[in-house]
């Protein structure tokens, strides 16, 4: 529920950052579906935007993140450089990640981005190590980690949510339930409706919100927040909301209900969002149309930058690969 509604210029930012990221992912889309355009599989939030604006929204600069195989949005939203994020997804040297990481694990150090990892139920146990390192450095900062409802049935996401209760570290788990873990439905993978009641099993608050609205999103992300950074332990959040697209972008989703996939689309957050801020004044239609003209202009930009970046050379594949490795002494 929401107590106290995010300032107007904060909630147009949101509107505007949801706008950029579906852009992106779109392009990527598109890109996906040319030949040799992408390297690797292209796996896209589209639809799940508001969970990253919200969430994000309620960190501060320090505040550590950690993702999953569907991070873009998560990194976009943290203030990644959309030129340098790009150019890694197409594998280029300029990239973020010189080119090594690709889509999947993406590392952005600049905005606290630790690691995003495709490695289901990942993330959680290394958010442990970050949180961990934040407490017993008596840092302000907590660490928050995204994770999808399929990863909340691996055992080292409870292993995680255990330890970090009993060690009372700020942690911020954010399930981002999709309702969907690959071509596997919500009721077929998860025994529980509400993955936020998981919270109550390791004595730590779980909360259900409503992820297509970015301000429940970030209100309940800014209490939930301030509670680990108070030194009261973890939190679970659910940010329940659908994805749109398929797994990945070789997928076309056969296995879902058309009639489902239609109620999801009328819910889209970016509409329903963008309607909300008109109907209320704070934006116009012409704003909106402006937010859209720019992420566009923004998308090709980063995609031109990514287009004329060579790839890495093969006899630099191990170099930036270890820290203090005997290579690198050399
Ligand atoms: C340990 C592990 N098991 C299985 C997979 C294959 N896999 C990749 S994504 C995925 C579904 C994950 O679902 P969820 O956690 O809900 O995240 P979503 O894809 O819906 O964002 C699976 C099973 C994997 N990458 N790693
Ligand atoms: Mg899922």
């Amino acid at each position: 529920m929401i107590t106290r509604k995010p300032k107007g210029n904060v909630r147009r930012a949101m509107l505007s950052d949801m706008i950029f990221i579906r852009a992106f992912e779109d392009r990527l889309a598109e890109l996906a579906a040319q030949k040799d355009a992408l390297p690797g599989m292209q796996i896209l939030a589209t639809g799940q935007e508001a969970v990253a604006v919200g969430v994000i929204g309620s960190l501060n600069p320090d505040d550590v993140i950690i993702s999953n195989h569907r991070s873009h949005g998560h990194l976009l939203a943290r203030g990644a450089d959309p030129n340098t994020l790009m150019a890694e997804i197409m594998g280029r040297a300029t990239g973020v990640n010189r080119g090594k990481s690709g889509t999947l694990h993406l590392i952005v150090p600049e905005v606290n981005a630790l690691m995003t990892s495709t490695v289901v139920g990942a993330g959680p146990p290394m958010a442990l190590g970050a949180a961990f390192a934040q407490q017993y450095k008596e840092e302000e900062a907590i660490t928050v980690v995204f994770f999808g409802d399929g990863a909340a049935a691996e055992g080292s996401v409870h292993e995680a949510m255990n330890l970090a209760a009993i060690w009372k570290l700020p942690l911020l788990f954010v399930c981002e339930n999709n309702c969907w873990a690959g071509a596997q439905s919500l009721a077929e993978h998860c025994a529980i409706g509400v993955i936020a009641s998981r919270g109550s099993a390791y004595n730590m608050p779980g909360e259900l919100v409503d992820g297509n609205n970015p301000d429940e999103v970030l209100e309940t992300a800014t209490r939930l927040a301030a509670h680990c950074r108070a030194g009261r332990g973890p939190a679970l959040m659910e940010a329940f909301t659908y994805r749109l697209r398929g797994h990945g972008e070789h997928d076309h989703q056969h296995y879902v209900d058309p009639e489902e996939l239609a109620l999801w689309k009328g819910k889209d957050p970016l509409t329903t969002y963008g309607t909300k801020l008109t109907e209320e004044g704070l934006v116009t239609l012409q704003d909106i149309q402006s937010m859209e003209m720019e992420a566009a202009r923004r998308v090709e930009e980063a995609v031109a930058f990514g287009q004329s970046s060579p790839f890495p050379k093969p006899e630099e594949a191990l170099e930036h690969v270890w820290v203090n490795s005997p290579r690198d002494r050399q």
